[in-house]
C-alpha cells in the first residue's frame, strides 16, 4: 500500500501533468504489470491488485494488509472470463417475433442475438408505447441490488436518470437487508441504527467487558463492504478474540465467526426466529432479581411501565419467565438467567446482525434488543448499549478526516442545451422493495406502510440493472408466475443469471475491471479514495450501464439526449469532477490530495487522516449526557419502549411495544418431519455473485449448494454427509448436498442465500436456490420488510437419476 502522506505528496508534485490530459484511457495493465503487483483497483471486497497477462485477467489479490485471508478477493479472473457471461445483446425469440403481444411463458424460450442498435431501438419503442398507453407509474425502476463498487457506474441511479428524463417511474422503499429495523428504529431510538456509526472499535476494546454477538457472523459478512472494505472490522474481531473479554455468540448455527473464536467465545443456540422470546426471558430475570436500571428507565425512556405489565404477565396473564422462554427458544432457563446476571454485572455491548429481523415480525427483534439494553442502563456509556452495524461495512472503525467522493445521482442536475425535457421528475410511486411480487399480483390494491395507506401501481415494464432479483427474492415459483404479467422485462447483466433467463431483452454489461471508476473504502471510516482504472478491454460486446443509458437517452431526445443525460461529461470527466469535489472537502480538513491526473496516473490510493476525537466516539453519548439538550428524534425525545405512534397505527402484526408473536412457520408450529430453514449469507459469495466461480468447487456438495443438517436430523432420515438431498415444501423443491454437522441446532437446516435458481420442467431447482422454498410475506404491515427467514421445509435423500446442473450454462445461442 502506498499512502499519500504529506511528504510523499510534496516530493511528487513536480510530476503533475497539465490540466485534463488523461494518459490512462487505455488499460493501465501494461505499465502496472511492469511494477509487478498488477493494477490497483477496487471491489466490494476491498482494494485489489489485478494482474493481466496476454489480454486476460489472471489474478486478483487484496491490496491492503490483512491478517485473515479473504477468499472473495481472488474471484477477479472468474468474474471476467466465466462461461456464464452474456456476450451480446439478446432478445427472447417470442418477444422479437411480436413485441406487443409476445408468447409466454418467460423463462423457457430461446434467445436471438441482435445488434446494440436493434436492441436499444426495440426497448425504446416498447418503452414509449407502454408509457404512453399506461402511464409513468407502470414503469418500475426499483432495480435493487449489489452491483459492483464505484461512484460512477451505478446501474440503478443511471437507470433512474434515464427514466426521469422519460417522465418518471415507480421506485422502491427500503432494502432487503434491514427492511424491518430501519422502519421500527426511528420510532424507538429516533434513528435507523443500522447504517450508523457504532461506538468505535478502540472504545469497545478499552471499555467493554462482555461482547455479545446476537445472530451475527462478522468474520463472514465483513469480507465485503458497500463501498469497499478496508479490512478493519475483521481485524477488530481478530483482536477481540485475543483480548480475553467474555464473548457470547447467540446463533442457531456454529457460524464461521464462532468457529474462528473457538474457545474464546461461548456459543448458545436458540431455535431460529425465537429471539424475542429469549430476550424477554433475560428481561424477566433482570426484573425478578431487581437488576434492571430504574433510574435510567425513568430518565431516558418512555412507556417502560406498560412493557413491564406485559413482561410480568399482568396484561396478558403470561409471565415471560426464563422457563417460558426456554419452551419457545430451546435455551435452558438457567442459561437465560445467567445471561441476565452477566449482562447486568458487566459493561456489556449487545451487538446484533440482521438475519433475525429478516423474519416474520422482524420489527420486534431489535425493538426488544433496544428495550433490553435500556433495562441494562448502559446506552450511551463507553462500551455499553447495543450496536446494529458491527458486522457490516466496518461499523465501529473511526471516521477519518479528508475528502469524501460524491457519486452519480439518480436525477440529472443540469439543463441540457435546449432545456426541453431536462427537468427530471422524481419517482411517481414507490413500493416497499420486497413487496414486488405482491404488487404484480395486486395492481391497485391498498396496503399500510409505516402508518400510511399506499397503493400498488400496475406495473407493465420492469428494467433491472445491478441486482439479482430472481435470486434475491422469496418464493421463486410465485415470482416466475407474477413475472408473466409484465409487457416488457429488460435485464442489464454481466451474466446469464436466472433474471436474465427470464427477461425479454438482455443487455451485456461490463465488469468493474472493464471500465474506469473510483471508490472510497470504509462506509463509516471514509478511509481511502481508490482508483478503479480499466484493467482490461470490455469482453465481447459488453458496455457499461453509463453507456447504455446515455445511448437510450439519445433515442429519447434525439440530438440532445446523450448530452442531457451525461451533463456533457464523459466517464473520465465525471471521475475528475467527483475527485475534485472530494479534494475541496479534503482541503477544508487539511488533507492534501494530488491533482486528479497525478492520482490517476500513479495508480495509488489516498489515505485520509485519522481523527483523535472520532476515535473516542460513543453512540448516544450526547443523549445520555443531556437528554434535554440532545433529545432523540422520537416524539418524546426519549427511547420509546412503548410507542404511541405505533399504537395509533392499530396494526395486528406490530403492537406498540416489543412483543413475542408466534411466526406462522417456526419450530413451535412445525409438523412432524418439518425443519426450520435459515438462509444466511455465504462466506464464499456476495449473495449470488461468484456462484459460477472456481470457489464453488470448495463448498459445493454433490455439485449442489450445501444444506447444513444436524447429525440427529440426518440420521433420522437416513441421510449421510455428501448425499444428494431434496428439500421441499408446498412452495417448491430444491436439490442440495448434505453437510451433516453437529454445528447446527437440531431441527434447523441452513441453505445459504444466493445459489442461482435453476428450475427444471418439474420446478425442481437443480442448484439448490433456497428462495424456491422461502415465504414471500412482509415482516409486518409496519415495515413490509423482507422476511426470507421464515420457512419450514422437509428433506429426504434424493432418489432416481440426478438432473444435470444448468445454472451457469447460457441459453441456446447465448
Ligand atoms: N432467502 C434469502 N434471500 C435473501 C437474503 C437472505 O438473507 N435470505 N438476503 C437479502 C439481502 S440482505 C440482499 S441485500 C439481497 C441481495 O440481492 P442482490 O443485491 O440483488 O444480489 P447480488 O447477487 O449481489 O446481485 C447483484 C447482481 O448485479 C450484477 N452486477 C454486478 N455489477 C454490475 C454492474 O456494474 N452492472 C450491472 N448491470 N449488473 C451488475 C451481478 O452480476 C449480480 O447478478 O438478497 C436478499 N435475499
Ligand atoms: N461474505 C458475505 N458478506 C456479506 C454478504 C454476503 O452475501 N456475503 N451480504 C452483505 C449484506 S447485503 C448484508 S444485508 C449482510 C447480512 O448480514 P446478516 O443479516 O447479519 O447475515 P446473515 O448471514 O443472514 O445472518 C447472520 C447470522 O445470524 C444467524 N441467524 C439466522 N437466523 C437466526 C435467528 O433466528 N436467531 C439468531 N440469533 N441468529 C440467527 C445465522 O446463522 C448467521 O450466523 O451481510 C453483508 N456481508
Ligand atoms: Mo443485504
Amino acid at each position: 500500500m502506498t499512502n499519500f502522506t504529506r511528504r510523499s505528496f510534496l516530493k511528487s508534485t513536480g510530476a503533475v501533468a497539465g490540466a485534463c490530459v488523461f494518459t490512462s484511457l487505455v488499460p493501465l495493465s501494461a505499465k502496472a504489470n511492469v511494477k509487478g503487483k498488477g493494477v490497483l483497483t477496487a471491489s466490494r471486497m476491498g482494494p485489489l491488485y489485478a494482474m493481466v497477462k496476454d489480454g486476460k485477467l489472471v489474478a486478483t489479490e487484496g491490496a491492503l494488509p490483512k491478517t485473515v485471508p479473504n477468499s472473495l478477493q481472488t474471484t477477479g479472473p472468474d468474474q471476467v472470463h466465466t462461461k456464464a457471461r452474456i456476450k451480446y445483446p439478446m432478445v427472447r425469440k417470442s418477444y422479437l417475433e411480436n413485441p406487443e403481444n409476445p408468447a409466454l411463458p418467460r423463462g423457457k424460450d430461446e434467445y436471438v442475438r441482435v445488434s446494440w442498435d436493434e436492441a436499444m431501438k426495440l426497448v425504446h419503442d416498447q418503452h414509449m408505447r407502454i408509457r404512453g398507453k399506461y402511464g409513468d407509474e407502470t414503469v418500475f425502476a426499483g432495480a435493487y441490488g449489489w452491483r459492483s463498487s464505484g461512484v460512477l457506474h451505478k446501474g440503478r441511479e443511471l437507470l433512474r436518470r434515464y427514466m426521469s428524463l422519460a417522465g418518471g417511474y415507480t421506485s422502491h422503499l427500503g432494502d432487503y437487508s434491514t427492511g424491518a429495523t430501519q422502519v421500527i428504529m426511528p420510532h424507538v431510538m429516533g434513528s435507523i441504527e443500522v447504517y450508523e456509526q457504532q461506538t468505535t472499535h478502540p472504545v469497545v476494546m478499552e471499555s467493554s467487558d462482555v461482547v455479545v454477538m446476537w445472530g451475527m457472523n462478522p468474520m463472514n459478512t465483513l469480507k465485503i463492504a458497500w463501498t469497499s472494505t478496508e479490512n478493519s472490522g475483521i481485524e477488530f474481531f481478530h483482536q477481540l478474540k485475543k483480548s480475553g473479554k467474555t464473548v457470547i455468540c447467540i446463533d442457531p448455527m456454529r457460524s464461521e465467526t464462532i468457529d474462528f473464536f473457538g474457545d474464546a467465545a461461548q456459543w448458545i443456540a436458540p431455535h431460529p426466529f425465537t429471539d424475542t422470546a429469549m430476550m424477554l426471558g433475560v428481561a424477566y430475570s433482570l426484573v425478578d432479581k431487581k437488576k434492571h436500571d430504574k433510574s435510567f428507565l425513568d430518565k431516558y425512556t418512555v412507556g417502560y411501565d406498560k412493557f413491564e405489565e406485559y413482561l410480568l404477565g399482568k396484561s396478558d396473564g403470561i409471565p415471560k419467565t426464563p422457563a417460558w422462554a426456554e419452551d419457545i427458544c430451546g435455551v435452558p432457563a438457567k442459561q437465560i438467567e445467567t445471561l441476565a446476571d452477566i449482562f447486568s454485572g458487566n459493561r456489556t455491548m449487545l451487538m446484533s446482525g440482521w438475519s433475525m429481523q429478516r423474519q416474520q415480525h422482524g420489527e420486534q427483534r431489535h425493538w426488544m434488543l433496544a428495550t433490553l439494553a435500556a433495562m441494562l442502563g448502559q446506552i450511551g456509556l463507553p462500551g455499553g448499549g447495543f450496536g446494529l452495524s458491527y458486522h457490516y461495512s466496518n461499523g465501529g472503525n473511526p471516521t477519518r478526516d479528508g475528502g469524501v467522493l460524491p457519486a452519480m445521482g439518480a436525477t440529472v442536475g443540469k439543463a441540457g442545451k435546449s432545456g426541453a425535457r431536462s427537468a427530471s421528475k422524481e419517482a411517481v410511486n414507490a413500493l416497499p422493495v420486497a413487496r414486488i411480487v405482491e404488487a404484480l399480483e395486486n395492481p391497485g390494491k391498498k396496503y399500510m406502510h409505516n402508518g400510511h395507506e399506499l397503493t400498488f401501481p400496475e406495473l407493465k415494464l420492469v428494467w433491472w440493472t445491478g441486482g439479482g432479483n430472481f435470486t434475491h427474492h422469496q418464493d421463486t415459483n410465485r415470482l416466475v408466475k407474477a413475472w408473466q404479467t409484465l409487457e416488457l422485462s429488460v435485464v442489464s447483466e454481466i451474466y446469464w443469471t436466472a433474471a436474465a433467463k427470464h427477461a425479454d431483452v438482455v443487455f451485456p454489461i461490463t465488469t468493474s475491471f472493464e471500465r474506469n471508476d473510483m471508490t472510497m473504502t470504509g462506509d463509516y471510516s471514509k478511509a481511502h479514495i481508490v482508483p478503479m482504472p480499466k484493467v482490461i478491454e470490455p469482453q465481447f460486446e459488453s458496455r457499461s450501464d453509463f453507456e447504455v443509458f446515455a445511448g437510450m437517452s439519445e433515442l429519447l431526445i434525439p440530438g440532445e439526449g446523450r448530452a442531457i443525460f451525461t451533463e456533457g461529461k464523459e466517464e473520465m470527466d465525471w471521475l475528475k469532477y467527483f475527485y475534485d469535489e472530494a479534494a475541496k472537502g479534503a482541503k477544508r480538513a487539511r488533507v492534501r490530495m494530488p491533482k486528479f491526473n497525478q492520482f490517476w496516473d500513479t495508480n495509488e490510493l489516498i489515505e485520509m487522516k485519522p481523527n483523535k476525537k472520532n476515535e473516542k466516539f460513543v453512540r448516544h453519548a450526547g443523549f445520555r449526557k443531556d437528554p434535554i439538550m440532545n433529545p432523540l428524534g422520537t416524539p418524546s425525545g426519549k427511547i420509546e419502549i412503548f410507542s404511541k405512534t405505533i399504537e395509533g397505527f392499530g396494526l395486528q402484526d406490530c403492537p406498540p411495544h416489543a412483543t413475542w408473536m408466534e411466526p406462522d412457520e417456526y419450530k413451535g408450529s412445525a409438523k412432524k418431519d418439518e425443519l426450520t430453514m435459515i438462509t444466511s449469507h455465504s462466506a464464499d459469495r456476495l449473495h449470488s455473485q461468484f456462484n459460477y466461480a472456481k470457489l464453488r468447487e470448495q463448498y459445493a456438495i454433490a455439485n449442489r449448494e450445501p444444506i447444513s443438517i444436524n447429525i440427529n436430523d440426518a440420521k433420522a432420515r437416513g441421510i449421510s454427509n455428501g448425499d444428494l438431498v431434496r428439500a421441499f415444501n408446498d412452495r417448491g423443491q430444491i436439490l442440495v448436498g448434505a453437510l451433516v454437522t453437529d454445528g447446527i441446532k437440531q431441527g434447523t437446516v441452513c441453505v445459504h442465500e444466493g445459489a442461482w435458481p435453476d428450475l427444471d420442467e418439474n420446478g425442481l431447482c437443480r442448484n439448490g436456490g433456497p428462495n424456491v422454498l422461502t415465504r414471500d410475506i412482509p415482516t409486518s404491515r409496519l415495515a413490509n420488510g423482507c422476511a426470507a427467514n421464515s420457512s419450514l421445509v422437509r428433506i429426504e435423500k434424493f432418489k432416481g437419476k440426478a438432473p444435470g446442473l444448468m445454472a451457469f450454462t447460457p441459453p441456446k445461442n447465448g
